[in-house]
């Protein structure tokens, strides 16, 4: 029973940092300046983000932040 628990969170933990390293890749290839943040204008590549944009920009600081950028959806 233990052990299963084990199984069981070690997938989940794998399933998690796989999840979050196709995001951190995702992000990677919009900030095109390696800026840490996704501008309007990196944004402007894909038309679904651009539309997002200002919904997503939490702050409203004119940039994506990795955090602001993780409830991007397609
Ligand atoms: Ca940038």
């Amino acid at each position: 029973m233990k052990k299963a628990l084990v199984i069981a969170i070690s997938m989940y933990v794998m399933l998690f940092a796989t999840v979050k390293a196709v995001a951190d890749e995702e992000f990677a290839l919009f900030d095109s300046d390696n800026s840490g943040t996704i501008s309007v204008d990196e944004a402007k590549r894909n038309h679904a983000l651009l539309e997002q944009f200002t919904h997503l920009d939490r702050d409203n600081n004119g940039e994506l932040s990795p955090q602001e950028f993780a409830r991007f959806t397609g």
